[in-house]
């Protein structure tokens, strides 16, 4: 799975970019877009209820939705991947953690300055101006519940489809993507846009385009390497035959 070719790229490497998706959170028991809704969700699109136009339609519907989501993240721990790139982040000159979950679990596992492009489900914001409310707020009698400072619905702190992403977060991920000389893609089925654009950018520049993803994906053809597997069993085999070996080598 890992060639020498591969090892000799990643220990060479100088500026190391890594985008995830919710792939990456899969073996930690959170459910990836893709899969199928369970229980009383399983009749609902995930792309559907994650809009403003669902908000304004149901917003108890939608803020039950992410309450059960939050509750579903919080009661789950980071996996080996999430792990492995915390450890990455350590043992190469440059690093960027690109992530498209909402789950917090990057930062749970140790990771830090972890580029969020679609928010984070810990936090709640209001819908009116974005007051930004550093957790959930007790249920009230109202649901969703009122913001404090302007009264208008409490929402969760993320990325709609059919919303902007947060401009900072996007120029620093292209910034990084941009001067990346190898780009790991981990746990994305590459079809939300413009998150997926950062992928291609990096194959267009020509940096050495790594994607991990059991099933293949639109971008698969054009990756540099293909890693068919799960990221908690690749990953830490990565950081072991790439810098561990490489640290006893050298000893
Ligand atoms: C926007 C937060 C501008 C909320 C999310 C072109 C350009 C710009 C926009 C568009 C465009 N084309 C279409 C659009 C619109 C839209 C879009 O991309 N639609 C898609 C469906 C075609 N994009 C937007 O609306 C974005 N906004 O562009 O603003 C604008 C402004 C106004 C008007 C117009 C445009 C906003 C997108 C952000 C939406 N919010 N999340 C929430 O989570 O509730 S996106 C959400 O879905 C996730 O965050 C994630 O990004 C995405 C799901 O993708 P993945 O993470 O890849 O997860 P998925 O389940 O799909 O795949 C998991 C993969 O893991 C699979 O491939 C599987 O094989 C693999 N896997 C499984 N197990 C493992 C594994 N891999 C490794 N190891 C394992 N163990």
């Amino acid at each position: 799975m890992i060639s020498q070719n591969l090892v000799k790229r990643l220990r060479e490497a100088h500026k190391i970019v890594v985008m995830t998706g919710a792939g990456v959170s899969a073996e930690s028991g959170v459910p990836t877009f893709r899969d199928a809704q369970t229980g009383l969700w399983a009749k609902y699109d995930p792309t559907e209820l994650a809009s403003p136009e669902a908000f304004a339609r149901q917003p108890k519907l939608v803020w039950d939705w992410y309450k059960w989501r939050y509750g579903l993240v919080t009661a789950v721990s980071p996996n080996p991947a999430h792990y492995a790139l915390a450890e990455m982040a350590h043992l190469v000159p440059h690093f960027t953690l690109i992530t498209q979950n909402i789950d917090n679990l990057h930062q749970i596992a140790g990771s830090e300055g972890v580029i969020e492009l679609h928010g984070n489900i810990r936090r709640t914001k209001c819908s009116a101006k974005g007051h930004i409310f550093p957790g959930w707020p007790d249920d009230t009698a109202v649901q969703p519940p009122l913001c404090a400072v302007c009264g208008s619905p409490m929402r969760p702190d993320v990325v709609w489809f059919g919303e902007s992403l947060p401009r900072h977060e996007l120029e620093a991920a292209t910034t990084a993507t941009l001067q990346a000389d190898v780009f790991f893609s981990v746990g994305t089925s590459s079809q939300v846009y413009p998150a997926a654009a950062l992928t291609v950018e990096a194959i267009k520049k020509g940096a050495t385009v790594i994607e991990i993803n059991p099933h293949p994906t639109p971008l698969t053809p054009h990756v540099t390497f293909s890693l068919a597997a799960p990221a908690g069993e690749v990953l830490p085999q990565l950081l072991a035959e790439v810098w561990e070996r490489a640290a006893v080598a050298t000893a």
